[in-house]
């Protein structure tokens, strides 16, 4: 198995030992708690389409009345955790960026290489907040990025799949950057939208992502899909 993310915020404090043996990764998590158990069983997947009105009306009021926890953003970007670890950072504080090995990337090998760039700037909750006004930070990420990473790993930006998650689990804009020939948990194309379309897209119509349909996918047990259901979405 592979490790996989938490929409709900458990998971990640506790101890997870992960390691890869030939072709085959494992993950244990010690000591586990029932959302441990339920995020690793199989369940239902539904796909959502969401309009920009479904955002308004149906996203939008949820992700506001959850209490998703992005503290470790914070700690990341304050240097309260993981100072250590930051492989470059574009100090500005509207369109700089900390470029940081994912959680779920033990830096011993580059064949499953996987970073995040998480944006200075508070208040860009996910992809629906981007317009224009955010090019000069996606250009800066894309860019810079690539850079640090060819620098300190050899991996060339076309050997590089950077993307957005849609939804992402954690409402605090970043961007993935993972080894192309890895298929990264979360690069199916129902949750990954490459950064360079995004910054096509932006740069064709600045409401972009206000105005077009999302599709993602919800599992049985997502509060979200309830939501949807009710409303009669899906
Ligand atoms: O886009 P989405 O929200 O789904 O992705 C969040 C990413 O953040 C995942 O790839 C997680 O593995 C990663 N991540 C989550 N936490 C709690 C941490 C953390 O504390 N440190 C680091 N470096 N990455 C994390």
């Amino acid at each position: 198995t592979g490790w996989r993310e938490d929409r709900n915020g458990a998971g990640f404090n506790s101890p997870c030992i992960g390691w890869c043996t030939g072709k085959i990764k494992t993950t244990v998590v010690y000591p586990a708690t029932e959302k441990h158990l339920q995020k690793y069983l199989r369940q239902e997947l539904s796909l959502i389409q969401e309009t920009g009105e479904d955002y308004k009306k149906i996203t939008l009021p949820f992700i506001e009345s959850q209490s998703f926890s992005i503290q470790w953003v914070y700690n990341i970007l304050e240097k309260k955790a993981e100072a250590d670890r930051i492989i470059y950072e574009n100090p500005d504080p509207a369109h700089g960026f900390v470029l940081i090995p994912d959680l779920k990337w033990n830096q011993k090998q580059v064949d499953d290489l996987y970073l995040i760039a998480i944006c200075h700037c508070r208040g860009i909750k996910s992809l629906r907040d981007l317009t224009a006004e955010h090019l000069p930070l996606l250009k800066n990420i894309s860019r810079e990025g690539k850079e640090a990473i060819v620098k300190r790993f050899g991996i060339g930006g076309a050997q590089l799949r950077v993307y957005l998650h849609y939804q992402p689990s954690y409402y605090h804009l970043h961007v993935h950057f993972t080894a192309l020939g890895y298929d990264a948990p979360g690069c199916t194309v129902e949750r990954a939208h490459l950064l360079s379309d995004v910054i096509d897209h932006l740069e064709r119509d600045s409401q972009y992502y206000q105005k077009c349909t999302l599709t993602f996918a919800l599992r049985a047990d997502e509060p979200l899909l309830k939501k949807f259901q009710e409303a009669g979405r899906v």
